[in-house]
């Protein structure tokens, strides 16, 4: 199994801007060094606890302080964009990276920030998402065209040499570096369209791990559309994300995540989103639980994955029995910013002790 960071940032809510840019530039060293694979930047315009409304800002400064990790934002929110806009920004940071860049796309979470954008009926996102991904790349062919949709107009301009031996024509080449984006979509509910649309194009599905049979249920959307459009599902490109914690022992394991930043932000803020969302069902279904039995004990028992490196190896290899697996696990960042020392040794824990010893049932 590889393994990701994914930085949401669930930071307490009185953390300055500054703060959190600094801790998110903190967090992809010290994974770029502790051997992560893939650094994954969030995108929300709105959230207080979420503060972090461009990504490639973070992706751009995070880039020239690393040397190995891989970046990407996860999600770009293709409604929110002008996607002329978006294929060129992200056409050009992915040259800048030379390699190691990939495009996570998403409908968006919140209302609000649809609002803020002059969505109003967020059922449209879905189709807003295939418009604009189609927009794009349109443009980065750089091929000539005039596109009017139903959600925007884009085009691509002529470069007109007039013969006389100057460069006053030519046009930028902001097309992905390499000539292809290797593109990942994240998925949350249980009959997906998101993991379904991946499917359909062969992009790398990425989910927020909320219970086996959900988990099992995205894969099965993704492998069937995969396999009616042509593409040949691969459980090492799929990413799961999950709230992870290691340390020496179990014991000390619990008592970091309860008592830091993941049991801050899950008390405040996640635990009550979690449940409009729906997304702690499935793990009271997985334990054959009650919703009365929820209390930050049994989220850090049953929905965290904690404990010390061989506990977290057999939990992780249960859940792989249960579902299928996935390659790579996106572990989710929490605020630890005023004591960074336990988080950072998880995190080494994470890559270099627990995320070898995981294999894919099946390759
Ligand atoms: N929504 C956001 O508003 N901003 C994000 O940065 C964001 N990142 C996500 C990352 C992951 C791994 C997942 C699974 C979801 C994320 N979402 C984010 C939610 C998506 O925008 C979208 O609501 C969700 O994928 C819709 O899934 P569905 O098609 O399964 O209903």
């Amino acid at each position: 199994m590889e393994s990701g960071l994914i930085h949401i940032p669930y930071m307490r809510p009185e953390r300055t801007s500054r703060q959190t840019f600094d801790w998110a530039l903190a967090n992809a060293r010290e994974a770029d060094q502790a051997g992560f694979t893939e650094f994954m930047v969030a995108e929300h315009a709105t959230q207080k606890w979420e503060c972090i409304p461009t990504p490639e800002l973070v992706i751009a400064a995070a880039a020239v302080q690393t040397e190995r990790i891989k970046f990407a934002p996860m999600a770009h929110l293709l409604p929110q964009h002008h996607p002329a806009q978006l294929a060129i920004q992200v056409g050009w940071l992915s040259q800048i990276l030379e390699g190691r860049y990939f495009l996570g796309i998403g409908a968006g979470a919140y209302p609000q920030a649809a609002e803020l954008h002059g969505i109003t009926d967020v059922s449209t996102n879905p189709a807003r998402v295939r418009e604009s991904l189609e927009i794009m790349e349109k443009i980065w062919k750089r091929e000539p065209f005039h596109y009017e949709g139903q959600f925007w107009n884009a085009g691509y301009p002529e470069e007109v040499d007039d013969g006389q031996g100057h460069d006053d024509h030519k046009i930028a080449d902001y097309s992905p570096w390499g000539g292809t984006m290797d593109i990942a979509v994240t998925g949350l509910s249980v009959n997906s369209p998101s993991i379904r649309f991946a499917g359909e194009r062969g992009f790398m599905p990425v989910s927020i791990y909320s219970g086996s049979s959900i988990l099992k249920t995205h894969w099965e959307t993704y492998e069937k559309a995969a396999l009616e459009h042509g593409h040949t599902p691969d459980r090492s490109r799929y990413h799961v994300s999950q709230t992870v914690f290691v340390a020496e022992t179990d014991a000390e394991a619990k008592k970091l995540a309860m008592e830091g930043g993941i049991g801050y932000a899950f008390e405040r803020y996640l635990w009550p989103i979690w449940e409009r969302f729906g997304m702690l069902e499935g793990y009271i279904k997985d334990v054959g639980g009650d919703p009365s039995d929820v209390d930050l004990e049994w989220i850090c028992d049953n929905v965290w994955v904690v404990g010390s490196p061989e506990t977290v190896i057999e939990k992780l290899n249960k859940l792989y029995e249960f579902t299928g697996g996935w390659g790579v696990l996106q572990v989710e960042t929490h605020d630890y910013m005023d004591d960074p020392a336990p988080w950072f040794q998880s995190l080494r824990l994470i890559a270099q002790e627990v995320a070898p010893k995981i294999q894919l049932p099946f390759s």
